[in-house]
């Protein structure tokens, strides 16, 4: 015990004394600039301190005098003062972190991105409508945080995405009109930068008035121009995935959140999306659970009239099927010997096959 607290004071005291530099835009001092460093501008908005003198916005190291206040971690509030007017706000985000975004100094640390347990975690879900779609189309998807069965809460949400690039001219984010985020006279900001379109993208959105929100719903919606020649295959697959996400609260304590990806085809004839393009992709066919007792869902974009559930001789198993929404359905297949089953999806232009475990229920 002893031990760590001498570690403590040493750090405490070799934090406050070594000269203090930031670098503008690098509002954590992670290292680096990027999504997080919103955050971090967020939760400092509107505090006052001193101008930093000889303060430039390009990207060099920046003496600075300390103010008054600093974050729960211990950090310096005059690091989120990129541009060094002695006030933290919008042009700490759009002035410096924005053009300095992707830059880094020495050594670069963590930002402390944390995974959840998809099914335990609360989920930043990615979907759309537009599950088939054509060269040159755009396609807005809807990045939802959390549900009702899982409310968080949120001061600030920073997340890096991934895209299948070859298929994507350009990509962008737009804010929601009233966001269940932002009560009545409050104010969040957001930043969406795609650096050079080559398949990452991050997107941080944060609270300004230092107090978190706690519930769930879409933070936006990400817009995604599909090229207008694809090369190639006459149906490919756009991949979207969530790759890291940081969601913190007023103190910077982060509530792990689970990923998601989702698929979309690019076809010009949509009728060619069948079972071919399936078994390639099985996450296009969701069955949960799997192994199941008998009850389960199936979630899949592509247009199914019919379900129908055999067993290994081939023979058919009657099931009680509910369709729930376009694309959802739960099936209940009664009480069948343990063993793979297979469950098969039939609509206009192909159909798709998909093996499921059943176990007994008792
Ligand atoms: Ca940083
Ligand atoms: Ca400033």
């Amino acid at each position: 015990m002893k031990y760590i607290f001498s570690i403590f004071i040493s750090l405490t005291l070799g934090f406050s004394t070594q000269a203090q530099v930031m670098w503008p835009g690098d509002a954590n001092n992670s290292g680096k600039v990027n999504a997080v460093d919103l955050l971090f501008v967020g939760l400092a908005y509107n505090a006052k301190g001193p101008v930093r003198s000889g303060a430039s916005t390009s990207w060099q190291a920046q003496n600075f005098t300390a103010w008054s206040q600093f974050f729960s971690n211990g950090l310096n509030y005059a690091f989120a003062d990129g541009n060094g007017d002695g006030e933290i706000d919008e042009k700490d985000s759009k002035d410096v972190i924005e053009p300095n975004f992707g830059l880094t100094h020495g050594v670069v640390r963590g930002d402390g991105f944390s995974k959840g347990i998809k099914g335990q975690a609360p989920q930043l879900k990615l979907s759309t409508t537009q599950n088939i779609v054509a060269p040159g189309s755009t396609i807005l998807v809807d990045v939802n945080l959390a549900d009702a069965s899982k409310p968080v809460d949120f001061y600030g949400l920073a997340l890096q995405m991934g895209y299948t690039n070859r298929l994507v001219r350009s990509t962008d984010f737009e804010d929601e009109v009233a966001p269940w985020y932002e009560g009545t006279g409050e104010e969040s900001i957001d930043l969406y930068v795609d650096p050079g379109n080559n398949g990452q993208s991050e997107l941080a959105i944060t609270r300004t008035n230092q107090k978190a929100a706690t519930g769930f719903g879409r933070m936006g919606k990400i817009k995604l121009v599909i090229e207008d020649i694809i090369v190639g295959r006459p149906v490919d697959t756009l991949r979207i995935t969530i790759d890291s996400v940081l969601l913190v609260d007023q103190n910077l304590k982060s509530t792990a959140i689970a990923h998601d990806t989702l698929v979309i085809f690019v076809t010009s004839n949509p009728k060619l999306v069948g079972v071919k393009n399936l078994k390639q992709d099985p996450e296009l066919v969701k069955i949960s659970p799997n192994p199941s007792y008998g009850k389960f869902w199936v979630e899949t974009p592509l247009e199914i009239q019919h379900w129908t559930l055999y067993d290994q001789l081939g023979r058919v198993i009657p099931i009680r099927l509910q369709q729930h929404r376009p694309g959802q359905w739960s099936i209940d297949s009664g009480n069948n010997p343990p063993g793979i089953y297979l469950l098969k999806g039939s609509g206009e232009t192909g159909f798709v096959n998909k093996s499921l475990i059943l176990t007994h229920s008792y």
